[in-house]
């Protein structure tokens, strides 16, 4: 595969190293190095996206505009191929490459504060710097990505189509799903009286999509497949989700599950200090919420796949997605609890 792909953009692959790379659960991908240089070559995930054409052109459509309004900033896109494209098809699937943002690396918890206010301002920066971009030039590259609604429904229907023992397995947290339906109701809510504007959101914020040098202070956000129009909630909330806890989704210790109030804060500061001057007061009024929309989606995606037999995300050993949703319904739970003194947190910022 790679000795058809690499040298439709110039490369040797006899004189390349290439290996396995990075822990995204969605594309493959991998870290070529050719003559002392790194790439990251990626193949789409078709199953998921069923039009690889449509991010191309929202990556290159941002590109452009970006590359004029704010030349400096670090905008990770795919490499021309000879042929001048950047989306490469094959038999084997859809690539492309990527140059590889040289000394840096990705993380999948954090351990500091500061590497918190690091991720979220790359995040905040990112949709502030592209607050002046006409939104409905972007394909929508996943219909109704978070769409809480939706994912609802497509969550009580696979507990219907489920077998009988995985829903056993599975009828304590089909009941804490069932008991936490306002999450739902507020969202419905939210879109049916447009109480928030639709931006340019990223709609993957999770730790490891930010690059970070080797002071951990962020470089850039990378994998921009999810780009498209959406709301801050989704963005804020996948920030809350993946940095607020010091062990991830992984973790099958559910004692280590937490949520610590300071990096709320410093995801709070991160945001607000590129966001603060462009989110509306209705938006700012939803930040706590932002962290249960998601947090609850995506507990609801995890436990709909593992009742469907693990048809999305896989599962490396039996029970992985019954096992990532208790996690996600602890870290709610955790979440929930604090909830007020997370208000706290905001209401002093707020009047300082
Ligand atoms: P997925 O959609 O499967 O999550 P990503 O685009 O996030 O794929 O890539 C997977 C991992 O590869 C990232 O978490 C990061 O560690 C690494 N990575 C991706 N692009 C680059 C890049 N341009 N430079 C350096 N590392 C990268
Ligand atoms: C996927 O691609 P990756 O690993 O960054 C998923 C996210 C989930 C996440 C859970 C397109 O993100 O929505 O939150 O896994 N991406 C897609 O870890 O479904
Ligand atoms: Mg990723």
């Amino acid at each position: 595969m790679f000795d058809q792909i690499l040298p439709l953009y110039g490369i040797q692959p006899v004189e390349s190293d290439v290996q396995l790379f990075g822990d995204g659960l969605i594309n493959r991908t991998w870290k070529v190095t050719h003559q002392g240089k790194g790439y990251i070559l990626q193949q789409v995930n078709q199953s998921v996206f069923k039009k690889p054409h449509d991010i191309d052109q929202n990556i290159s459509a941002l590109k452009s505009y970006l590359s004029k309004t704010h030349p400096e900033y670090l905008f990770v896109s795919p490499l021309q191929g000879l042929s001048g494209q950047s989306l490469i098809e094959t038999p084997e699937g859809y690539f492309r490459l990527f140059p590889f943002v040289e000394n840096s690396h990705s993380l999948n918890v954090l351990n500091k504060k500061e590497e918190a206010y690091e991720g979220a301002r790359q995040f905040g920066r990112f949709s502030k710097l592209l607050n002046d971009f006409d939104v409905k030039q972007l394909h929508i590259t996943l219909p109704d990505f978070h769409n809480l609604t939706l994912r609802f429904e497509q969550f009580a229907n696979a507990v219907t189509h489920a077998s009988g023992q995985r829903k056993e397995k599975a009828k304590d947290l089909i009941a804490f799903i069932m008991a936490h339906m306002d999450i739902v109701t507020t969202y419905k809510n939210i879109v049916e009286r447009n109480e928030i504007p639709l931006r340019v959101i990223h709609h993957d914020t999770k730790i490891n999509n930010v690059l970070f040098d080797q002071q951990n202070k962020g470089i850039c956000v990378i994998d921009l497949d999810t780009v498209m129009p959406g709301y801050f909630i989704s963005d804020a909330g996948d920030m809350m989700r993946t940095y607020l806890s010091s062990a991830n989704e992984e973790e099958t210790d559910l004692k280590k599950v937490n949520v610590r109030k300071d990096f709320f804060k410093a995801i709070y500061d991160g945001y607000m200090e590129e966001m603060g001057d462009v989110l509306t007061p209705a938006e700012k009024n939803y930040f706590i919420y932002a962290g249960k929309f998601l947090i609850y989606m995506q507990a609801i995606r995890f436990l709909a796949d593992y009742l469907q037999n693990d048809i999305y995300y896989g599962e490396k050993y039996e029970g992985h997605n019954l096992n990532r949703t208790k996690n996600q319904v602890t870290l709610l739970e955790k979440y929930l609890e604090l909830e007020p003194e997370l208000e706290e947190v905001i209401g002093k910022i707020a009047i300082q």
